[in-house]
């Protein structure tokens, strides 16, 4: 018998092709609003994109979602953040947030928990993630770890480091692992390749040129990931939508 997780597992992951694609839209809690001056911030508006371009999940605060919920008939799959930060602590720490019971009662598919590995914090995140595990198995509901490196003196998508993350994740019994693109097929492959018992996802990173940033999710496919969560290369852009589905053809083939 199909169980809760595998049925919202289901609505994220194409069952067929095991591609994913989720729109992130965290963004205003992790470096604030004024980052993104002149750009419209406004949850519906996001969600609309996710849905018209048919992404497979958006990830927002339960603020976010509550609001989108509200204020429009939008049926997009969500996935709550429960875990944040604000770029104005000097901590590299994420607290949680929100429950997981919350992101249930607002009808999630998913919740999503950030772990900075190799952080001084590590360890209390760590032990976070275990309350937030055995939430979720209580209540059926899928984990997607965002496994971020944050060591000192190296670089984010360090590939290393990057690797040691993801597997990390996959260790411990997340469902899907989301995590810093490393630049190349052939080095995000290694990635994959290290934590190939769960699906891997690529973040899409700072804004680039259209093209570019098509030829990078190109290459995110092609290094065997199962997609990609793309934040400000959709909804910073002006044609965001038309962008979307470019990237859905690249994942989904349709
Ligand atoms: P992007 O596609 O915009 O990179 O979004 C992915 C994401 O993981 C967000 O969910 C998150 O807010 C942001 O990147 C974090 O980026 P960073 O760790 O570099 O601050």
């Amino acid at each position: 018998m199909i169980g809760k997780k595998e049925k919202r597992l289901m609505k994220l992951i194409n069952p067929i092709n095991k591609r994913t694609l989720f729109v992130a839209f965290d963004h205003a809690v992790e470096h604030g609003p004024t980052d993104y001056e002149g750009i419209n911030l406004d949850p519906v508006r996001i969600a609309k994109i996710a849905s018209e371009g048919k992404a497979d999940g958006l990830i927002v605060h339960s603020g976010a979602a509550r609001y989108i919920r509200r204020f429009s008939n939008i049926k997009v799959p969500l996935v709550i953040k429960i875990t944040g930060r604000t770029k104005l602590s000097p901590k590299i720490m994420q607290s949680i947030v929100t429950t997981v019971e919350e992101a249930e009662l607002i009808g999630a598919c998913g919740v999503a928990a950030t772990v900075y590995v190799g952080s001084e914090f590590e360890g209390e995140m760590l032990e976070r993630l275990a309350e937030i595990k055995r939430e979720c198995i209580r209540r059926g509901m899928p984990l997607i770890g965002f496994m971020y490196p944050r060591v000192k003196g190296k670089k984010k998508d360090d590939l290393q480091i990057v690797r040691y993350s993801a597997r990390l994740g996959a260790e411990l019994g997340v469902d899907i692992v989301k995590t810093y693109y490393t630049g190349s097929k052939e080095s995000f492959s290694k990635v994959v390749r290290d934590a190939n018992f769960v699906p891997v996802v690529a973040a899409g990173g700072e804004e680039k040129f259209e093209l570019d940033f098509l030829e990078m999710v190109k290459d995110i496919i092609d290094s065997g990931a199962a997609g990609l969560a793309v934040g400000r290369n959709v909804w910073k852009k002006n044609n965001g939508l038309f962008i979307l589905k470019q990237i859905r053809r690249i994942v989904h083939g349709d």
